[in-house]
């Protein structure tokens, strides 16, 4: 161990851990990192926690088919009874029904360490013991994970590939952020970070004179510290603007045509769609109107793009509405108008706003991954489809050119996740949830989730087994030490399914033979590989683990999206049928999806305030500032969930600062304490996700959770894609 204090690992950031007699007393933000230190700070209350899971549990009723998920009660049972149980129920639905009807995507973050990442794991588990149906794509970006292989050959550049903010600061003279850059969300890393240089690289840009324009309905988007101009456009009206902006470039002879011609195709038929073959001029005063902003803000943010380099970025929250392929296209496409993909500080990025990371330079490659086992069951689910897929076995979904089949789900196994925090209509899924003969939960804590499971397994926390862990443009690669013995019996998941899978006969397929000792080392063997190949000098596992935190060495080049492709698009041909960018795409108008057609589009989104009834707002689901989603929820300050809401709104319906109120629809009541903001656009609600979903007696949701109101409704055929932020509600007071 590294003199000093052990330094541990999460997705809110890298901390020292300090122990006293064996228990876990504070953590701080390691090396002066940036982490958040409150957020990190929570930690000892977490692992004490009195949410946490001591040891393994049965419900009541299901033993004897009575009772229902989450009214009944839970009795506590030994590990070989529990363990017991689950092996042999698995065995019997595999037997009587096969594996696909095991449900075991198990979406969700689960913890930063990679072996120890929960998913991984019971996924690997339930392949080895015989398969199960998985899900295809994240809650985060699946609109433009299946969208921008059609348009850019595969889907690197919604997260993984990206012009480096360090570029942009040194060559951009405007940033354009549709959805912002919002700085609560530089909190967080999947797989966890120790640097966040993202803010101090703003300034540096902005003290270089690099101008910025956020379109966004809240304040807070705009960078922290940044003189700011900003477009209050209505959610999910941004494609109307991108489409309007492209017209315009066609219309003033701005567009470059020798981009077009060279780097994409499609131009014509999508200029054709810009210019009204279907009866309406895609005008700046059409897209005012419907973004219900002045025309006179778009004429200025099309005078400030006209000239100059300019890099126009995307958050992730844009795709995750109504069509929300559509603004991903779009962008694009008015960035192929403006000829500057591929050359540094221009073209266009997606991300910038959504995680610390997106567009940070380190290397690449050197924090291992757990890998995965083949499932024999090949069919996936689109993920956000799942709850409506337990409700309905047999039904059939459209799926990016195919057809999915909901198999008839009998076990519902989750590690690492919380549907009962992030999935849509959280009251339809305590209904389908109902359905499955067994739910298996493996959980450190009493979550929403847990407590809807028949079989509950308790598991570790981070500080209670060792690991390795970091993300992928971090500078720094950690050894994560166990700092604490397990908290009650808590076992690493690891060894949970280590002894089911003793039980079902396929443990040496699951374990390989490897103990999480020489797990760890194996997977850093793949790391030293890397580098041996690639010339990077890596330490040795035992030199790793006694220095303490890896400092990965720099990577010099900067990083320009598309630059290779741009400098020589034959020799760097994208992987689209044309080997260009496809701003028309034969392959995606041969669907035939009316809510995805072959080029970008303004379609109007279902839930909107274009059209909304008299006193309908429109909610916005966002990211919680200081909690990971539901994690760290237990430790939180204040419930129920706060909704912020616009002053005049607030006035008009007698709600004053931090009083309770009510927002609801015809989905669900959803409990909230009103924040008066005026930056909030008019009309409109921001409120975070992540409360632990806790329905009182008439139905109410008590702590907060806004998925109580949202749909079931998918972003388009082509992605299915979680479509959250594409909420109607009412608002009253409570
Ligand atoms: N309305 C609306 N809904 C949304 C979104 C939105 O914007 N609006 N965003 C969506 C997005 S982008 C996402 S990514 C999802 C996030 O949804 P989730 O990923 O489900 O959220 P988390 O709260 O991170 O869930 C992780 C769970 O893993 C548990 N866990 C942590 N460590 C371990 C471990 O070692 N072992 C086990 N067994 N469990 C562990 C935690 O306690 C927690 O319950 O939410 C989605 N839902
Ligand atoms: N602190 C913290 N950070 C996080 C997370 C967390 O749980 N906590 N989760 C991480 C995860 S899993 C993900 S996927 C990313 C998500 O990253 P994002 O999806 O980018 O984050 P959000 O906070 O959902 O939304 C960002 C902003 O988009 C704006 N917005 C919403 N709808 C519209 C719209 O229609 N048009 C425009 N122009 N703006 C709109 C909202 O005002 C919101 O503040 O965040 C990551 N970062
Ligand atoms: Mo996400």
């Amino acid at each position: 161990m590294a003199p000093g204090r052990p330094v541990s690992l999460c997705h809110w950031g890298a901390f020292e851990a300090v122990v006293e007699n064996g228990r876990l007393v504070a953590a701080l933000p390691w090396n002066n990192s940036g982490a958040d230190p409150v957020m990190i700070g929570k930690w000892p209350d977490l692992v004490y926690s009195d949410t946490r899971i001591t040891q393994p549990h049965v419900r009541r009723g299901w033993r004897d088919g009575t009772g229902r998920r989450g009214d009944d009660d839970f009795e506590p049972v030994d590990w070989d009874t529990a363990l017991d149980l689950a092996a042999g129920e698995l065995a019997r639905v595999h037997h009587e029904h096969g594996p696909a009807s095991v449900f075991g995507g198990s979406y969700g973050w689960s913890s930063a360490g990679r072996f120890h990442h929960a998913r991984t794991q019971v996924r690997r588990f339930l392949a080895a013991a015989g398969g199960f149906t998985d899900v295809a794509g994240n809650y985060s970006w699946a609109a433009a994970q299946f969208l921008l292989p059609h348009v850019l050959g595969d889907d690197s550049a919604v997260s993984q590939a990206a012009t480096d903010w360090a570029t942009v600061a040194d060559h951009a003279d405007q940033v354009v952020a549709f959805g912002g850059l919002n700085a609560k969300n530089w909190r967080v890393t999947s797989g966890g970070a120790g640097s966040y240089r993202i803010p101090e690289t703003i300034q540096k840009a902005a003290a270089r004179g690099v101008r910025f324009t956020v379109v966004s309905p809240l304040a807070d988007d705009c960078p922290p510290g940044i003189d700011t101009t900003r477009i209050s456009a209505r959610p999910g009206s941004d494609t109307a603007i991108m489409l309007a902006l492209c017209h315009r470039a066609v219309a003033t002879g701005r567009a470059d045509r020798g981009f077009l011609n060279r780097f994409t195709t499609g131009a014509d038929q999508f200029i054709a769609y810009l210019n009204g073959n279907d009866g309406t001029v895609k005008t700046l005063d059409w897209a005012a109107a419907l973004a219900d902003v002045p025309v006179a803000e778009l004429h200025a943010l099309w005078d400030s793009i006209a000239t100059g380099r300019v890099m126009l970025t995307a958050s992730w929250s844009l795709q995750r509405g109504d069509h929300g392929e559509q603004p991903f296209w779009a962008l694009i496409a008015l960035a192929a108008m403006l000829g500057q993909i591929g050359l540094p500080g221009g073209g266009f990025c997606f991300g910038y706003g959504s995680m610390n990371g997106v567009g940070a330079t380190g290397r690449r490659g050197y924090v291992p991954m757990m890998p995965s086992l083949p499932n024999p069951v090949t069919q996936s689910l689109p993920v956000a489809c799942f709850a409506e897929a337990l409700a309905h076995p047999g039904r059939v979904f459209d799926f990016n050119g195919t057809k999915v089949t909901a198999p008839d789900i009998r076990l519902v196994w989750w590690a690492g996740g919380n549907p009962f925090h992030h999935a849509q209509d959280l009251n339809a899924l305590e209904q389908a949830w109902q359905r499955p003969e067994t739910v298996i939960v493996n959980e450190p804590w009493w979550t929403p989730t847990a407590l809807r499971a028949d079989i509950v397994f308790p598991s570790t926390t981070t500080v209670e087994r060792a690991d390795i862990g970091g993300s992928s443009r971090d500078l720094w690669v950690f050894p994560v030490p166990k700092v604490i013995e397990p908290v009650g019996q808590a076992r690493n998941d690891f060894d949970t399914f280590c002894a089911l899978a003793d039980r079902l006969g396929c443990r040496a397929a699951f374990d390989e033979g490897r103990d999480e000792a020489a797990w760890l080392r194996h997977l850093w063997g793949r790391s030293m590989a890397r580098g041996r190949a690639e010339g990077v000098g890596v330490p040795d596992y035992d030199t790793l683990v006694a220095h303490g935190p890896w400092p990965v060495p720099p990577d010099r080049r900067a990083e320009v999206l598309l630059q290779d492709f741009r400098d020589d698009p034959d020799a760097h041909r994208l992987a689209t049928p044309s080997g260009r960018i496809e701003l028309y795409s034969e392959t995606v108008a041969g669907f035939g999806y009316a809510d995805c057609p072959g080029h970008p589009a303004w379609l109007p989104p279902d839930e909107w305030l274009g059209t909304a009834a008299p006193g309908e707002l429109h909610l916005v689901t966002t990211q919680p500032a200081r909690q990971l989603h539901s994690q760290l929820w237990q430790v939180a300050d204040r419930r129920p969930e706060p909704v912020r809401i616009n002053s005049a709104d607030a006035t008009g319906r007698g709600i004053a600062e931090g009083d309770p109120v009510i927002l609801l629809n015809a989905r669900g009541r959803c409990r909230a304490l009103a924040q008066i903001d005026p930056g909030v656009r008019s009309g409109v609600l921001i409120m975070a996700t992540g409360a632990w979903f806790h329905p009182g007696a008439d139905g109410t949701e008590l702590n907060g959770n806004p998925n109580v109101l949202t749909a079931w409704r998918q972003t388009s055929a082509l992605a299915q894609g979680c479509a959250a932020l594409s909420t109607l509600v009412t608002l009253e007071r409570e």
